[in-house]
């Protein structure tokens, strides 16, 4: 896996993959250049057997800022009265939210600092969160008289319900860590100075869980999302058909009997 880029820092370690956006004095907002480079490092993880957990974070005091509103505004600039088609642009974001929810291995946005704008959307499309209680999660976009973007309108009324959305995007109002933990926007808020010790905890718990059957779990639940009762059930018995034959299934059973840890190697 290539692990030199511009404006990410990568480590792995026991299996987790921990991907750092790098744009510090920006709040990690994003350029194209490390839109590229996240959608690049998600595919390369997705493939790569060694990965089984991925975490998603951002470097200094936030976890991002969403799009760098300076190179928004050079464009803007450059276009002069032509109209902006930024549904393009917006493809580079797509492909991160597809990389995530279709990556067959869990995926976790650890954050502390700001959560803003389409890295707000980014953090909702993984598939847990955990935070430290210095987050501020701001679906910014109303601010600058935008809409949510970057999968924030499909993520975001699942997460909190119809209702909440609609005043999170918009009134665009900080929510705190504690308070997307009482809202069910993250799963877990922490002390600061315990964020990074309970974010690897939580990493290599799931790195070290039966990761094939994570993968159908995630395929179940985004099928779910979009699916009627009937459906659900007929793709529950087909991903539980292929969950059974699994190795780490054998070796869950095996080690419930013989009353011991099961060591699941991931297949
Ligand atoms: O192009 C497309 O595809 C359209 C898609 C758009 C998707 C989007 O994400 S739209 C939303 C874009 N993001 C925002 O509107 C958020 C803008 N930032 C803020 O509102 C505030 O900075 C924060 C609330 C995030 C944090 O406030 P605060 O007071 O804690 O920090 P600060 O001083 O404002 O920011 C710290 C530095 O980061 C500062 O730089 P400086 O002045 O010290 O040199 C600030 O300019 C910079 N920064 C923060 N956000 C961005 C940014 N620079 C560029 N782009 C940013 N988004």
């Amino acid at each position: 896996m290539r692990t030199n880029f511009q404006h990410l820092l990568i480590q792995e370690d026991n299996h987790v993959l921990k991907i750092s956006m790098n744009r510090p004095e920006v709040y990690n907002a994003f350029n194209d250049t490390m839109l590229d480079e996240l959608g690049e490092v998600l595919e390369t993880a997705a493939q790569d057997a060694a990965v089984r957990c991925v975490v998603l974070t951002g470097t200094g005091r936030a976890f991002g800022s969403g799009q760098d509103l300076r190179s928004f505004a050079t464009i803007q600039a450059s276009r002069g009265d032509t109209p902006i088609k930024v549904s393009e642009h917006l493809r580079k974001y797509h492909r991160i939210v597809r990389a995530i929810r279709t990556m067959p291995k869990p995926v976790i946005a650890a954050v502390q600092g700001v959560a803003a704008g389409a890295s707000c959307n980014i953090a909702l499309a993984c598939d847990m969160r955990i935070a430290a209680d210095n987050a501020r999660f701001i679906e910014a976009f109303a601010r600058i008289g935008l809409i949510p973007d970057a999968g924030g309108g499909f993520f975001l009324p699942r997460l909190v319900g119809i209702g909440k959305a609609m005043e999170l995007a918009m009134l665009a109002d900080e929510v705190s860590g504690q308070e997307a933990e009482r809202l069910g926007l993250v799963n877990r808020c922490v002390p600061l100075d315990e964020f990074e010790e309970a974010t690897e905890a939580f990493a290599q718990r799931l790195a070290a869980g039966p990761t094939r059957a994570y993968a159908l779990i995630k395929e179940l639940m985004n099928q779910s999302l979009e699916s009627d009762l009937e459906t659900t059930l007929r793709f529950e018995g087909e991903l539980q058909d292929i969950a059974i034959n699994t190795a780490d299934h054998r070796e869950g059973v095996s080690a419930f009997l013989e009353k011991r840890h099961p060591h699941y190697q991931g297949n």
